[in-house]
């Protein structure tokens, strides 16, 4: 069978929830779609088989299709997204939101943004009582310094000296989602309505995070690992990051940054051999774009960012204070999924009645899953935190080993 029949197939077998009518248009908005030049039929059919078998959910799903990852440039995603948005019909968000709902003509202008630059700046901010009530759960969430592994119990500003890294995350996820205030912006109208806009199909909600950023090293080393170097994000074949800052950011605590539009050009600007998790340093992008393209986001306490990540951006290194910065994440698909997931557990009766009413958006939520994922982690992170501490140990010691060495070379 010819793959576009192929695929045809299995696009029917994904509609099928669809009544006859919207079904027959839908086919017929595919076939247009296919209509058009230069398209990777292959890696179409493989992202519809996934929808169909979900094997997204399998353990060997990432490195399966990691080497994929590079085939899915821009105008490839748009593609899928633009199927996957016939297959599971786009549905209007509604309900009372945490955020102020956007009017026209602020809410055209702000899709219109989102969809040339790859980036927003909300015109509303998140209050400032939401912020601080987010802010105080932190203190009880665990979180791991990035570059050392090690362990921190809880954010507190007063301890931000002891920590040996620039940058720490939280270890789960699920805690800073079972926060009221993350769940009433991860389903806030306006927000997940920009979103869909955006990608083209329904989001669907795939992380909740907390970057915790510090001042410390700028060694090159910390700065890779520490997401401070330019580089995209390919998580999926389409998302988008939403961040929120917690406390006042300024050119001093490390705000972020991004190269405007690049998500849509950045096969034109990267050295040959480019590999797409590989860092690049400011001065090869200096050259290949203009300077007002770098935005740097300095804003007050509720700032949110809409930002297709798979564009260039980087953390700032902070040079005095901190930065606290919520983070959301919504994709298309869930191909290429890595194993995050989310439970019920603890979330509020208003989030679980939001959940039923939009299946797709939280697709990745599963009780039985999540448990077997944490489970998994915690095991990945005590034995990379063993590595690590052991690494550590022995660069101290061939530290005083040298320094003993020298010592009595020169005696
Ligand atoms: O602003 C930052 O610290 C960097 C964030 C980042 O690189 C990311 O979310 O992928």
């Amino acid at each position: 069978m010819r793959i576009e029949q192929e695929i045809k197939q299995k696009f029917r077998r994904l509609a099928r929830g669809m009544d006859a009518v919207a079904g027959e248009d839908a086919s017929a908005r595919l076939n247009e779609i296919l209509g058009e030049s230069n398209i990777n039929w292959q890696a179409i059919n493989d992202v519809l088989e996934a929808e169909l078998s979900q094997s997204f959910f399998e353990h060997r799903h990432f490195k399966k299709t990691s080497s994929k990852r590079q085939l899915f440039d821009f105008m490839h995603s748009e593609l899928v997204c633009r199927i996957l948005g016939e297959a599971f019909p786009k549905q209007r968000f509604s309900g009372s939101g945490i955020l102020e709902p956007l009017e026209n003509p602020e809410a055209d202008n702000a899709r219109v943004h989102l969809a040339q630059q790859g980036f927003l700046i909300l015109p509303q901010r998140l209050q400032e009582s939401a912020c601080e009530q987010i802010v105080h759960s932190l203190k009880d969430i665990e979180f791991r310094v990035k570059a050392s592994g090690e362990i921190v119990d809880g954010y507190d500003a007063a301890r931000v000296e002891q920590i040996d890294g620039n940058t720490c995350w939280v270890v789960d996820q699920q805690r800073i989602l079972q926060i009221p205030q993350v769940q009433q912006l991860a389903s806030d109208p306006t927000l997940l309505n920009l979103i869909q806009d955006y990608l083209g199909c329904v989001p669907i909600h795939d992380q909740a995070n907390c970057w915790w950023t510090i001042n410390h090293q700028t060694s090159q080393r910390t700065m890779t690992s520490d997401a401070q170097l330019f580089h995209q994000d390919k998580d999926f074949i389409r998302f988008v990051k939403v961040f929120v800052y917690l406390n006042d950011v300024t050119d001093k605590n490390g705000p972020h940054t991004y190269i405007s539009g690049s998500a849509r050009d950045y096969d034109q600007h990267v050295p040959v051999g480019y590999s797409i998790s590989q860092r690049l340093d400011d001065k090869h992008l200096r050259h290949q774009y203009a300077i007002d393209r770098f935005v740097t986001f300095q804003g007050k306490q509720g700032t949110i960012i809409i930002e297709d990540t798979s564009g260039f951006h980087k953390g700032t290194p902070v040079q005095s204070g901190h930065r606290l910065m919520l983070q959301l994440e919504y994709c298309c698909s869930l191909y290429f999924n890595q194993g995050l997931c989310f439970s019920y557990d603890g979330l509020t009766p208003e989030y679980l009645e939001f959940a039923k009413h939009h299946p797709r958006t939280f697709m990745n939520y599963d009780n039985e899953r999540y448990l077997r994922y944490i489970e998994q982690k915690r095991k990945q992170l005590g034995g990379a935190n063993l590595i690590k501490r052991n690494v550590r140990r022995f660069g101290k010691y061939l530290a005083r080993w040298s320094a003993n060495a020298g010592l009595r070379k020169s005696a």
